[in-house]
């Protein structure tokens, strides 16, 4: 049966509606992120905005604005400027980096994401993704298969910004009626863009030293067992959330979601099957106070159930897939 003519017309009135921003559009998420939103809604439709004067050369085939998430009157005067619909809010310390700074940490953390939920609450825009992490854990936490709820005890500047943050994004949606959706991102693994300054970040320098013929002095134990996600599934999660029906999006602070786990020692093997004369050596640092008070696996039934979450990439799969993309000339 055919979609009567006025349906079709509302249809595409609502689609050329859309507008999304992306706040810290130039880090590791946001340049996969935009490239794939612009795919799929258009280029005019997706805003790329960060505190850097320019975009990258990935970002370079699109709308780009400098935005400081921390200068509420200029993001209100983007969201009016472009009738945005939609804000992903990237920009943040992670956890290594936020150790450093942690006063800036918790107020860029914390105002970058209270000015997007006032936007939200005072009906400028209508739906929000912000991401928290596996963060929001800590050493009473229990590290394998860690459930959606049980203690939440983060120790870090980082962790603690997280679980306030989740815990602000629920009140808002339970008290103001705010769209608001979020995933509890396991440490991410890409090559478009370098990271940030985050505990997981081994896991991708890992692959830039093994392409370069270089050793790889790794700042975890060889032991240390984390959750990590490709970041085509990362992607593939964020854009279903956002795009479910907003019954299915049941809780409301954030969703645990799973891809795999593994520890340096691991990682270091499956780089040896393609590269056997790859060299590791181990020099811990402060980040493995960090990655011991993390979960070791995380179980993601609620994210499965209710819109259903399921990853794609597993370890092998990963680790090829970087061998072949990861540019070394971006690092040395
Ligand atoms: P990133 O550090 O690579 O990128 C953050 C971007 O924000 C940078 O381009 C930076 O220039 C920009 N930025 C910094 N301050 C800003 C400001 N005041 N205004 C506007 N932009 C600003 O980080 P990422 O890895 O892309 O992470 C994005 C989000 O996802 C963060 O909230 C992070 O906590 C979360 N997360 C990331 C991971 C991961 O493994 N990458 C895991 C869990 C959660
Ligand atoms: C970090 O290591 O800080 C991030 C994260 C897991 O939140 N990759």
């Amino acid at each position: 049966m055919k979609p009567p003519i006025v349906a079709v017309f509302l249809y595409l009135k609502f689609w050329n509606m859309r507008k999304i921003l992306i706040v810290g559009a130039s880090g590791q998420i946001g340049t996969e992120l935009v490239l794939e939103l612009r795919r799929r809604f258009g280029a005019e439709n997706v805003i790329a905005s960060d505190v850097k004067d320019e975009p990258s050369d990935l970002l370079k085939d699109g709308l780009y604005e400098k935005l400081d998430i921390l200068d509420k009157e200029s993001y209100n005067a983007l969201l009016d400027k472009y009738k945005i619909t939609e804000v992903y809010l990237l920009a943040a310390l992670l956890s290594a980096t936020a150790e450093k700074h942690p006063e800036f940490a918790w107020k860029l953390n914390m105002d970058g994401l209270f000015h997007v939920l006032d936007s939200a609450k005072e009906g400028k825009i209508n739906k929000i993704f912000w991401p928290s992490s596996i963060a929001v854990f800590g050493p009473n936490t229990p590290r394998e298969n860690t459930p959606q709820y049980c203690v939440m005890d983060p120790s870090t500047v980082y962790g603690l910004s997280k679980l306030a943050g989740e815990r602000w994004c629920e009140y808002y949606n339970k008290k103001h009626g705010v769209d608001v959706r979020s995933i509890r991102y396991p440490g991410l693994i890409s090559y478009g863009s370098l990271p940030g300054g985050g505990t997981t970040d081994y896991a991708v320098d890992i692959f830039y030293h093994a392409k370069a013929g270089k050793k790889y002095n790794c700042f975890l134990k060889k032991d240390t067992e984390l959750p990590m996600m490709y970041m085509d599934d990362a992607i593939k999660a964020t854009i279903d959330l956002m795009e479910a029906p907003s019954e299915k999006v049941v809780i409301r602070s954030s969703y645990n979601i799973s891809g795999m786990s593994f520890t340096p020692e691991k990682i270091y093997a499956e780089i040896r099957k393609s590269l056997p004369d790859f060299e590791i050596e181990y020099n811990p640092d402060f980040r493995q106070e960090i990655a011991d008070s993390w979960p070791k696996s995380i179980n993601d039934n609620e994210a499965q159930i209710h819109w259903g979450w399921a990853p794609e990439y597993d370890l092998k799969a990963l680790t090829l897939t970087m061998l072949e993309h990861v540019d070394p000339s971006k690092l040395f």
